[in-house]
């Protein structure tokens, strides 16, 4: 029996690339990170290994270290330490929760960010939109998955007015998590060499869906309080792994806080930014001055006061956030300016 080649070992473990490390080197994913170390995958193989020095240094961005989804060089020894993280391919972050500025990555080289919410007391649109905005700039395709459809026999005209809300063309999924037959409708983004990333409150059965999956308990999973429907935070670290369907599914903690980077564009929000655009005035305050479109909207009903809110919420945390993000940025470069990361189309540019 032949070895199979290192390439197509590595295709199994969703890498994209064609060309090797060179001589003395191997290429793995990155699976876990624990307190100890790594672990990682060559698509053959799960080991250990030690990220090198450099990753280490005091100051550098958290950013530049390994995280679960990176395909890193590794260079031999026992264990085997991480050289260097490849080129990512999508990025999937948020802003790390405290006063202090910082980026922190959920996952990377993902095709899909599965946002889970359950249709129990979990459910909350603004939330969804919120992930939907953090995936935006990440490269990778939302698809929106609400669990526990099981439990509720009147959901229909809740799952209908979600998908009103969101862009169309968003992927909406009702599922329940615990049967195979309704997982089933997921297969699509979980072919051999995709790579997807579940995110989502503690407790939304994220978890419970990746054992549905994987075809074995190997999560654990542990009911939501029933006057609130909220988890207990059972699983406490990111987990890559990979399914009989030939996908690779990461499985995370539900997070308390999704603090926007600063970097997203908000397109989700494109309608209501052209009608901003339709105001009498350019400076539209959008409360009661004459003529102003929004609010016109708001009237006739085609705009939603809850989509609205959640709207100049998640503008103004993006503009705070964007500012916060462009000082950090200046003072690392010893205070000359700086471009944006991304092109912002809030209202000033029309000036
Ligand atoms: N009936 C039903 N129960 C579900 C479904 N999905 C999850 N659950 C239950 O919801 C509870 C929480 O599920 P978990 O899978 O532990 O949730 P989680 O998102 O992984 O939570 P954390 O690890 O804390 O972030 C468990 O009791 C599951 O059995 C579903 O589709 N239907
Ligand atoms: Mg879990
Ligand atoms: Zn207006």
């Amino acid at each position: 029996m032949s070895e199979p080649e290192p390439i197509e070992r590595l295709r199994r473990i969703g890498w994209r690339g064609d060309a090797l490390p060179g001589a003395g080197l191997r290429l793995a994913r990155v699976v876990a990170q624990h307190r100890a170390g790594y672990e990682l995958h060559d698509g053959e193989t799960l080991f250990s290994a030690q990220p090198d020095g450099h990753f280490l240094k005091r100051g550098l961005d958290p950013a530049a270290r390994p995280v679960v989804g990176d395909f890193v060089e590794l260079a031999p020894g026992r264990p085997p330490h991480i050289v260097k993280v490849l080129a990512r391919r999508t990025v999937l972050s948020r802003a790390a929760a405290g006063e202090r500025y910082e980026r922190q990555l959920i996952a990377t080289n993902i095709d899909y960010v599965l946002v889970l919410t359950g249709l129990d007391g979990d459910f909350n649109p603004a939330r969804i939109e919120r992930y939907l905005s953090l995936t935006e700039g990440s490269g990778a395709q939302p698809v929106v998955l609400l669990s526990k459809l099981d439990t509720r026999e009147d959901a229909a005209a809740q799952i209908d007015a979600l998908r009103a809300r969101l862009p169309a063309g968003t992927p909406v999924h009702a599922l329940n998590s615990k049967d195979p037959a309704s997982v089933a409708q997921l297969a699509a983004y979980l072919q051999p060499g995709d790579s997807a990333v579940l995110v989502g409150s503690s407790g939304a059965g994220k978890s419970t869906l990746t054992n549905t999956l994987l075809g074995t308990a190997r999560m654990a999973t542990a009911a939501v309080r029933s006057h609130d429907s909220r988890g207990r935070h059972t699983t406490t670290h990111r987990a890559l792994l990979q399914l009989p369907s030939g996908g690779c599914l990461i499985d995370t903690p539900g997070m308390r806080e999704l603090k926007l980077t600063g970097e997203e564009n908000l397109d989700l929000f494109a309608d209501i930014e052209a009608l901003a655009g339709q105001c009498r005035f350019a400076d539209c305050g959008h409360g009661s001055e004459p003529g102003c479109a929004v609010q016109a909207a708001l009237a006739s009903g085609e705009l939603t006061p809850g989509r609205w809110r959640n709207f100049l919420k998640l503008h103004d945390e993006r503009e705070e956030q964007a500012a916060t993000l462009e000082a950090r940025l200046r003072r690392q470069r010893g205070g000359r300016p700086i471009e944006r990361p991304h092109g912002h189309r809030g209202q000033r540019e029309r000036e």
